[in-house]
């Protein structure tokens, strides 16, 4: 019989205790929201039902992903891109649910899940194909490619079509949630450049000689304020606006 290596967290190492603590938050998170759906009216449960997606879609990257960074010392990129190509269409679904009572079409949906999957698969080539030596010139092209497709994003949900239709909706609290999420796009996502640049040869690697393991610790710090907050907020607006006692 062969018994599995325990797996322990260094004494000391920040971003492996973020992937531990990660690992957690999203399975607690998870339970949350699904356990809370009973709690809301039944419009609202999809809604719950996504939040709890996502962040439990999450969570099982996590465990892979803290594995994987414990055996290697290495950033799992790949992992990591593809939770974010399951998690970030997701949020996307969200913010369709939330203005669809006041008039959401699903081709919303299907602009915002182009802009998210260009955001990730530009990303996903600047930092996997990323070359060994400092060069800046390809992670400093893909990054700014990656960009467009999140600035996008933040124009739709700050000015564009889902600002428009919280604007219209009848629903105060959904008029509030989308504005909150709305700084979610603007403030938590931006956290997630911040990482990519702490690639080495990346603009924050070669100018503050932060060192390439921060991308994981900006990344995790990010995910647990992006998906667990996102879902929280949806969580909010569902209950405030519930019926139910
Ligand atoms: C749950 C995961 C989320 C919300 C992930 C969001 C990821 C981003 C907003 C990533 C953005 C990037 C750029 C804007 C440029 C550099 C490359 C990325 C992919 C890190």
């Amino acid at each position: 019989m062969v018994l599995s290596e325990i797996i322990i967290i260094p004494e000391g190492d920040v971003v492996a205790f973020t992937f531990f603590i990660g690992y957690m938050a999203m399975m607690a998170a998870s339970v949350f929201f699904f356990f809370e759906r009973s709690q809301v009216d039944a419009k609202w449960k999809t809604s719950l039902l996504v939040s709890g997606l996502i962040t439990f879609i999450a969570a099982v990257h996590y465990y892979y992903m803290k594995d994987y960074y414990l055996s290697t010392g290495e950033n799992p990129t790949s992992l990591r891109y593809i939770d974010w190509t399951l998690t970030v269409p997701l949020m996307a679904v969200e913010f369709y649910l939330l203005t669809k009572a006041a008039g959401a079409k699903l081709n919303l949906l299907w602009k915002l899940i182009v802009a998210a999957v260009w955001m990730l698969v530009f990303g996903y080539i600047g930092e996997a194909f990323n070359p060994e030596g400092g060069d800046t010139t390809h992670s400093v092209i893909y990054g700014v490619i990656s960009t467009l497709g999140y600035v996008y994003i933040l124009y739709t949900a700050w000015f564009g079509e889902v600002a428009q239709l919280a604007k219209n909706s009848d629903n105060a609290k959904v008029k509030q949630g989308v504005r909150v999420l709305a700084w979610f796009v603007l403030v938590g996502w931006a956290i997630y450049p911040i990482g990519y640049m702490c690639m080495p040869g990346g603009w924050l690697n070669v100018a503050l000689g932060w060192g390439p393991q921060n991308v994981d610790l900006f990344y995790n710090i990010a995910d647990a304020i992006n998906k667990i907050g996102f879902g929280l907020v949806v969580y909010g607006i569902a209950i405030n606006s519930s019926n139910k006692s």
